[in-house]
């Protein structure tokens, strides 16, 4: 059996996403996600112009050597479009190799290691009371752990907070279009100020465990915004309030950084959403300067460049700590879930539901309850893309916000 056909899909139901279709000369479909939040249509060109063409006739069942052909073949090995494009051929080859065995893919990853997948949710509020009133409602759920974001006096919109009011449906999208709706020409602009969000940020946390007591899970995300000694106060700050984990408080690819921050504190730190392959790991793992591994499967480089990125931290005692917004597909986030399911080091989920309208386009068998989510049985990574109603969603424009500091400097959003 061989690779007959290679399509890439672009739809946009409610924001973009890549998927990528391979079908086998048997006629079997595997699906793989390659969506780059804001820089969509270059992993489109890279599939469809580069990669596409190399597949037809290859054997659908060797993952391995066809990773490494698209890894190692071209000369110019990682970044983030390149190795967003090798994971969507990665996801749909052991998609279709599941289908073809029958098992859901976490079987042939070395099967179940736990019942259910620990999932954090994202909580945010405008003001403190917002913020609580948010994380009650996930609280009485049965809902675990919660990321917090909160608005800064003094500042506008802020990373992380949602436009939704308590008890309405969660609405946090950062990828704009345009007002209406219509294609973005340009990203929105935001404004930063880390003196104001150190001066404000650790007294909420405080005041959330007087309110919340020690049992609730938090997680911060830091967004990349700190210089590493505001980085070290913050986490030392935060540690009487025992945090699950500070995410990104430095920009990532500086991974010395985090020396400084760890040596100031043993608040457990979460990195490499932004990475796309394990040397961008490589200190951070072996000096065991971070607690979690943040990379989603479509970033990383597939099911086998997450896994092998997840093998090589569970050497170091860190864990994983998946990547799961919105702009990830639910392809991609299946593929996340049944890594999860099956290796040792699992740590938590990250789960930002997708929107009615990208589920009535991903059909989806993975189920959240209780706090918990599960891949769910069905044969492969679960989750089949309905092609017709794809293409009433053509692709629409939206970047993610750029970040100014308040005398105008360009910053880190
Ligand atoms: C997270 C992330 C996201 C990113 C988004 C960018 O921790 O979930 O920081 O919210 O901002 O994935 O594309
Ligand atoms: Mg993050």
């Amino acid at each position: 059996m061989s690779i007959e056909k290679v399509d890439v899909i672009v739809t946009s139901p409610g924001r973009n996403f890549v998927t990528l279709k391979i079908t086998t000369s048997d006629g079997i479909v595997g699906w793989g996600d390659g969506t780059l939040n804001g820089r969509e249509l270059a992993v489109v060109a890279y599939l469809r112009d580069h990669v596409g063409p190399t597949l037809i006739g290859r054997n659908e069942d060797n993952i391995e050597d066809t990773w490494q052909y698209l890894y190692r073949g071209p000369y110019w090995r990682r970044g983030p479009v390149t190795m967003a494009s090798i994971a969507a051929v990665d996801m749909a080859l052991w998609d279709i190799k599941a289908k073809k065995a029958g098992v859901p893919l976490y079987q042939l990853l070395g099967g179940a290691s736990r019942s259910g997948l620990r999932a954090y949710v994202h909580a945010s509020g405008a003001t403190y009371e917002d913020l609580l009133d948010v994380i009650r409602g996930y609280m009485a759920q049965g809902i675990t752990a919660v990321r917090v974001q909160t608005g800064i006096p003094g500042l506008g919109q802020v990373y992380g907070v949602a436009s939704s009011k308590p008890g309405e449906k969660y609405n946090y999208e950062p990828a704009l279009r345009s007002a209406d709706g219509t294609a973005a020409t340009r990203p929105a602009e935001e404004t930063w100020d880390s003196r104001a969000y150190l001066n404000y940020m650790p007294g909420v946390f405080k005041r959330l465990r007087e309110d919340l007591g020690t049992e609730i899970r938090l997680l911060h995300d830091g967004h990349h915004r700190l210089t590493p000694i505001e980085a070290a106060r913050l986490a030392r700050e935060l540690e009487p309030c025992d945090l699950f984990w500070l995410e990104d408080p430095t920009p990532a690819e500086d991974q010395t950084a985090l020396r400084l921050v760890r040596r100031a504190s043993t608040t457990p730190l979460a990195t490499g959403e932004v990475f796309n392959s394990v040397f961008d790991y490589q200190t951070l793992i072996t000096e065991r300067l971070i607690d979690y591994v943040r990379s989603s499967v479509t970033h990383a480089g597939g099911v086998t460049g997450l896994k092998r990125i997840l093998d090589f931290a569970g050497i170091y005692g860190i864990k994983s700590g998946i990547h799961g917004p919105t702009d990830v597909s639910p392809i991609g986030m299946a593929a996340g879930l049944h890594i999860d399911m099956a290796i040792h080091n699992f740590g938590i989920q990250e789960y930002m539901p997708h929107s009615e309208e990208t589920l009535k386009v991903f059909h989806t068998s993975y189920t959240f309850k209780n706090g918990f989510l599960h891949p769910g049985d069905t044969p492969g990574l679960g989750v089949e893309l309905d092609e017709e109603l794809a293409a009433a969603y053509p692709y629409t424009a939206a970047y993610l916000p750029v970040n100014r500091l308040t005398d105008g400097t360009m910053y880190d959003w």
